[in-house]
């Protein structure tokens, strides 16, 4: 077991186990400045307004061109890693975050402008990529938010390789992979913590075990309880932590990402969480309601039994965040009530803003695909 004494805070990494348990990891972040605490709780609502104010418009606009795999419920997650990054000066100096096809909420906590990306989400040539990416591959190199990837597997190994290139470069930046449990059983996961470990990169697995992967259980592919667990056979430290639950989160991250600037390596840190929507789209949401129950025609039945997913929204990431900085005195309710009323607003801004933007041009599909003029090889130069 090695203490990590350094990071101030009263928790331990073990090296090849589920470190700690939810709720063992003690409120360290209560000695964060109250603007950080309440940037945090801000974090998590706008994701939240920006997913229900997305769902409702799949549900009841038929001509919204715009798609998501909604990340509702996994709020804390997001906002929690990212508050323990650098998220300024591009790729040089930002730490840099590899996204998943469930994208949405990672790009607000890394700073996205909600209305480019509520733009790019419905392809309008003034969305942050300029139509061409929609959700699932978002990206921002501005604040280091390398961006979505529709592939369940490849992202990690990429990641690594930014790593690599940090270390070589002698940056202090770390990179932080988010990635489902339906990663666990990819070659590219287990590929990618070996070779962080054995090249000691500044890397941070970030896995979001939301129980899921499409229709199936995460137990049909992974013999694990824990998928930190995992983190044994590659000598990295490996920490479970509540997902729900946003200081937790930001503790576990800030540990590894002290760790990774120090030099000292790879952390897998396994998340566990729940996301109230189904897997894509906006099956089963009725506009106003939050989450989606019951029957998804995607899947082969309905998989998720509609009391576990209200079971779960009993620990929602937005009351528990809520109620914390009210019981440490850093809110008060009428300012959290104001905050979240500014997020809701916020997000309803973003996508009136978006629906009134120009469409692409059938000839942008063009654009970026042929170099004009004579390109000088520059491979050798
Ligand atoms: C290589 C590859 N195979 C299959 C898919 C289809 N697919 C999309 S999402 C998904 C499951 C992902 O599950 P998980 O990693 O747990 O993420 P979650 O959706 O739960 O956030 C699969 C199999 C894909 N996108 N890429
Ligand atoms: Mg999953």
């Amino acid at each position: 077991m090695k203490s990590v004494a350094s990071a101030g805070a009263a928790v331990s990494l073990m090296t090849g186990q589920s470190a700690f348990a939810a709720g063992e990891s003690g409120y360290w972040s209560k000695d964060l400045p109250n603007d950080k605490l309440v940037d945090m709780f801000t974090t998590i609502v706008r994701i939240r307004w920006h997913e229900r104010t997305m769902a409702d418009k799949m549900a009841s606009d038929p001509n919204y061109r715009g798609y998501n795999h909604f990340y509702a419920g996994q709020e804390a997650v997001a906002a929690g890693v990212c508050a323990a990054l650098n998220n300024k000066g591009g790729v040089l100096e930002a730490d840099l975050v590899y996204s998943t096809h469930r994208p949405t909420g990672h790009a607000i906590a890394k700073g996205m402008d909600m209305k480019k990306m509520a733009a790019e989400e419905e392809f309008k040539a003034t969305g942050i990529n300029n139509g061409y990416a929609g959700e699932m591959h978002l990206s921002d190199a501005s604040i280091g938010f390398i961006g979505a990837d529709g592939m369940i597997g490849p992202g990690p190994v990429i990641a690594t390789g930014s790593a690599f290139a940090i270390k070589a470069r002698g940056s202090k930046q770390v990179v932080v992979n988010f990635g489902g449990d339906g990663t666990y059983a990819t070659p590219h996961f287990h590929a990618t913590l070996n070779n962080a470990a054995l090249l000691k990169l500044p890397f941070i697995y970030v896995l979001e075990n939301n129980l899921y992967h499409q229709y199936a259980h995460y137990s049909y592919s992974c013999p694990m309880k824990d998928i930190a667990d995992a983190a044994r056979t590659y000598r990295i430290p490996g920490v479970v932590v509540d997902g729900q639950d946003v200081f937790q989160v930001y503790n576990v991250a800030k540990i590894a990402v002290d760790r990774a600037r120090a030099g000292e390596g790879p952390t897998l840190i396994e998340a566990k969480t729940y996301r109230y929507y189904n897997h894509w789209g906006a099956p089963g949401v009725k506009p106003g309601e939050l989450g989606a129950f019951g029957y998804d025609p995607l899947a082969i039945s309905s998989f998720r039994p509609e009391r576990e997913v209200r079971a779960w929204m009993q620990r929602d990431p937005v009351v528990i965040a809520r109620d914390v900085l009210i019981n440490w005195g850093v809110l008060t309710r009428a300012r959290a009530d104001q905050i979240e009323a500014a997020a809701k607003q916020e997000a309803i801004e973003a996508f009136a803003w978006a629906a009134q933007q120009p469409n692409c041009k059938p000839e942008d599909g063009l654009r970026n695909v042929f170099v004009e003029g004579v390109v000088p090889a520059r491979q050798f130069g």
